[in-house]
């Protein structure tokens, strides 16, 4: 019955979008209408970036990334919460250490970051199995869908994860998430009564802000049956990637999946661009600062302005803000390999780039200017150039208008130059525009910016606060073109211009403002029956010194500091969290007395800007030890005939390496059998995932190896040879009737996802499918990670380890081994080599600390590495073109002793050339980093 009651509400709900009585208890109100997302009636354009704390194992860096979000102008994090990140075994769960969620929904609060969840249970993303629990291969019915199996695995997860998100709801009072996203590009899939049973569950389980899902690629089919009709979402959004994945010609691609304008499914509800493409997934190998390129600031400016303007839309995400590691054994292994950087605003590395300028740009912007919250598309001015186009919406309370300024041709790279015909609300006037190549231009026309009114401007508008009494407005245009602003005053006010060079005229009410931009030009204007204004007229480069925070004393501007974390006044005092790179001037614009930086006193003088300007110093210098001391140790104990497999489990049942609980990373098999002496080949078949392998041994020799196979090709489910191998047995190696022993070390590299579902993909077995010595019978046996789904290490987790010697024995962990001097060269099979190393890194200050291999990775060598435990990379000619693995902060000790231990599985002879520790930035100010112990 009660059932019933939450399918009717949730059918009710879905149709209108009303609330439902559970929120009658709630604090506040999340709603909406077809404009926005309200809060307590207050509309909010919801800015997002992806954020995955499961690709970054340092719960206090997860911090760091947010407030760099927040720094950015994002006022909201996206976070899939991944299933089998949390679950070894099929009713265990952990949420502790670095799997933390409800420490991650705190700090979004904290940082002042809505969260939009998205607890799946299918999350794809690029995770092993798309989220699905390695165990979950076993449960019957296809997943994804409302099979009885499949439902009760899932309703376990949603059972633990369900609660927590509802805890941290903004509706309760008690937290920050805004929005709950079930399932994931769900379109290719007709189980309608699934997605109304997952928002049943959620009601059920005490979610009362409004339910969404992303829809991917062709919305408008889903427009009839996901948008009203049964498991119709209240909000859907929609995935768009416009640049496609082919970093490799980022110089060259622009927009091959379309103009990524986000379509409308509901006419009730605001356009959300669930996901929208920030970054890219490397498939061809060619680098993540190609996927940076792909997707850089031009993109941004065209492809993000363009979307804001045509649809309308006022909740996006990004995906992604920052994408992290594929730690461990966590990534799905066809489409990324170890680094998730994913070209992303802010690198892997925690470095910020020039799309976190952008982002900052357009940001600051769309927060604000808030009758963004609700526009209409208009008729725009007409423009005198046909290259240009200006596309229009007004906000029908206010009038405001904002006009996109793009070429018509949007793969134009001219130099165009018009006049458009602008009837503002506040008069119509000839307002010359320029625009180069594939930029785009968000102008603004009758908006009362503060205390003033502003009745057009070709200059961009980055932020205005108000501070002290008057008007700080932040403009920019493109370094070396005209720009004009016109403000509204009744009577002629007074114009100084405190920097750079700037015409004025007044005439009719019309003040109007003339310059180039370049540098920083400030102009204060006082006078005009207003409050004083400070104009501050940039380029794209000067308007990114800017950062803003709001304090409880008003908004403070900041500009020079690499970072702003965040500002507070107390009894006029301003204390800052900054970061710097450098030593470097500091000007500040805000209402306080003295000021303090990172807990130090700075000391600073008055300008005419009414800023306090000061130096603040740097960072410290860093040097990182050299990497000395390597010992190694070779293992291959399993190839040995003698060694004893009595403890290992018989794999009787076929050989597949889920069967047995052996879900992650290197997985032995042992058959024995007696010879006939007759048989000639050893033939063998492994699905391994895409860059895996698998070495064979006939009685301790080495026979050979070959590539595992992918079986992940939707065209070629059923291949039946995937993977396969051909061993040839050594002439004499097997004598009628004696005792053999085969054994194979396969290297899994994680699940399939199950983006398409009707082909059950993320349930292909791993490890040997098939293995024959002739026709003679073979018993086996087969190991993997130590304890299978009873982990020995749950601090580390799940996809941690592997079945290697070395990992079954504790030799990625730290401290000393009594092992040889290294001797740098490899032999087919499986070598170790570990050394340890002291840091004491500067205080208060961020370093970011990566392990660089020398050179191209090699070919025949995969070695995994583990720092102090963390299984934190792969690296290898046949697995990626990475060298650079990042150590984050937490699970590398900055003060005290390191462990580093790496794990060569070679299938030639060959040597090790050593890594060596460098830094990938440095910066004054950081977060408070404590040692990841797990627990
Ligand atoms: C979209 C997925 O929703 C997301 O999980 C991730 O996999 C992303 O792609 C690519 O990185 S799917 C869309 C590209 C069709």
């Amino acid at each position: 019955m009660r059932r019933l009651f939450a399918v009717l509400l949730v059918a009710i709900l879905g149709v209108t979008g009303l609330s439902s009585p559970a929120q009658a208890r709630d604090k506040h109100r999340v709603s909406y209408d077809n404009y926005s997302i309200t809060l307590d009636g207050k509309r909010v354009l919801l800015q997002a970036a992806e954020f995955h704390y499961f690709r970054l194992p340092s719960p206090d860096l997860w911090r760091d990334v947010l407030e760099k979000y927040r720094a950015a102008g994002f006022n909201a994090v996206s976070i899939y919460f991944n299933w089998a990140y949390h679950s070894p075994k099929d009713g265990v769960y952990d949420f502790t250490g670095v799997r933390d969620v409800e420490r991650l929904l705190r700090t979004a609060e904290e940082v002042g970051l809505y969260v939009i969840a998205r607890p799946g249970p299918y999350i794809n993303a690029e995770t092993t199995g798309g989220g699905f629990p390695a165990w979950l291969k076993r449960v019957p019915g296809r997943a994804r869908t409302s099979a009885p199996g499949y439902t009760r695995a899932y309703r376990d997860w949603l059972n633990h994860i369900n609660p927590i998100i509802a805890r941290h709801q903004v509706t309760r009072g008690t937290g920050s998430v805004l929005l709950y996203n079930v399932e994931n590009e769900y379109q290719a899939n007709t189980d309608a009564q699934y997605m109304e049973d997952l928002q049943t569950k959620a009601r059920e389980d005490g979610i009362t802000v409004p339910i969404t899902t992303n829809v991917c690629c062709d919305a408008g089919d889903w427009a009839s049956t996901w948008g009203s009709g049964q498991g119709a979402v209240q909000i859907p959004g929609v995935d768009d990637y416009p640049q496609s994945f082919d970093c490799a010609n980022a110089d060259t691609v622009w927009g091959p999946w379309g103009e990524g304008v986000t379509e409308r499914i509901r006419a009730d509800a605001p356009g959300f661009a669930a996901e929208y493409q920030s970054g890219a997934i490397d498939l061809n190998d060619a680098g993540y600062d190609k996927c940076r390129e792909l997707t850089g600031p031009a993109y941004m400016k065209y492809f993000h302005k363009n979307n804001l303007i045509e649809s309308g839309a006022t909740a996006f995400n990004y995906y992604m803000g920052f994408g992290g590691t594929n730690w461990g054994w966590l990534a799905q292994p066809n489409d990324v390999y170890t680094s998730y950087d994913y070209g992303a605003a802010i690198t892997e590395a925690r470095q910020l780039t020039a799309k976190y300028d952008e982002f900052k740009r357009q940001n600051y912007f769309l927060r604000a200017l808030t009758p963004l919250t609700k526009t209409d598309a208009v008729a725009g001015p007409a423009s005198s150039n046909p290259a240009l186009l200006a596309k229009t919406r007004t906000n029908p309370d206010t009038g405001t208008q904002f006009v996109l300024l793009r070429h018509t041709d949007r793969a134009a790279l001219t130099d165009d130059s018009g006049t458009l015909d602008w009837a503002t609300p506040d008069g119509r006037f000839a307002v010359p525009v320029r625009l180069i190549g594939r930029d785009a231009k968000v102008l603004v026309a009758g908006y009362d910016l503060g205390g003033q009114r502003l009745a057009w401007s070709t200059s961009e508008i980055m932020t205005h606060e108000a501070i002290a009494g008057r008007d700080v407005a932040v403009l920019y245009g493109t370094e070396g073109t005209a720009g004009a602003t016109t403000l509204r005053y009744s009577s002629k006010p007074r114009v100084t211009v405190l920097d750079g060079s700037v015409s004025s005229t007044f005439d009719n009410g019309n003040l109007t403002l003339g310059y180039t931009h370049r540098g920083l030009a400030r102009v204060l204007i006082t006078g005009g029956g207003r409050r004083p204004a400070l104009l501050l007229i940039g380029t794209d480069a000067t308007a990114a010194t800017f950062w803003r925070a709001d304090t409880s004393a008003g908004p403070v501007l900041v500009r020079g500091t690499s970072l702003l974390r965040s500002a507070s006044v107390s009894r006029g005092l301003l204390s800052l969290r900054a970061d710097t790179t450098e030593a470097t001037p500091v000007e500040l614009f805000g209402q306080f007395g003295r000021v303090v930086v990172n807990g130090r006193p700075l000391s600073g003088r008055a300008t005419s800007s009414g800023s306090v300007v000061g130096v603040l110093p740097g960072p410290e210098r860093v040097t990182l030890p050299a990497l000395r001391g390597w010992t190694s140790r070779t293992e291959g104990y399993e190839a040995q005939p003698g060694f004893d497999d009595s403890a290992w489990k018989v794999a009787d049942a076929g050989l597949a390496s889920d069967d047995y609980g052996f879900h992650s990373g290197a997985v032995w098999y042992r058959g024995r059998f007696t010879a006939t002496g007759t048989e000639t080949t050893i033939d063998t078949n492994a699905i391994t995932g895409r860059r895996g392998t698998y070495l064979v041994w006939l009685n301790g020799r080495f026979l050979g190896s070959a590539a595992g196979g992918v079986e992940a090709d939707a065209e070629a489910p059923q291949n039946p040879d995937p993977g396969p191998g051909h061993f040839a047995v050594p002439a004499g190696a097997l004598k009628p009737g004696a005792r053999a022993v085969v054994s194979v070390l396969v290297e899994n590299m994680g699940n399939n996802d199950d983006w398409t579902v009707d082909d059950n993909r993320f349930r292909q077995p791993r490890g040997l499918i098939r293995a024959s010595v002739g026709d003679t019978p073979v018993t086996w046996r087969i190991q993997g990670a130590q304890g299978g789904e009873d982990l020995v290490d749950p601090a580390r987790g799940p996809l941690n380890t592997g079945g290697l010697y070395g990992e079954r024995h504790g030799w990625t962990l730290p401290g000393r081994l009594d092992w040889p001097a290294a001797n740098p060269a490899v032999k087919p099979g499986v070598t170790w080599f570990r050394t340890g190393f002291t840091l004491d890194l500067p205080r208060k200050q961020d370093t970011s600390v990566v392990l660089r291999f020398p050179g191209t990775p090699p070919a025949g060598q995969r070695i995994q590495l583990f720092l102090n435990g963390w299984n934190l990379g792969h690296y290898g000619g046949s697995i990626g073109p990475q060298t650079d693995f990042v150590l984050p902060a937490g699970v590398l000790l900055e003060h005290g002793a390191n462990t580093l231990a790496l794990a060569v599985v070679a299938d030639q002879p060959g040597t090790i050339a050593p890594p060596e520790l460098v830094t990938a930035g440095t910066q004054r100010g950081g977060v408070t980093v404590t040692p990841v112990t797990g627990r």
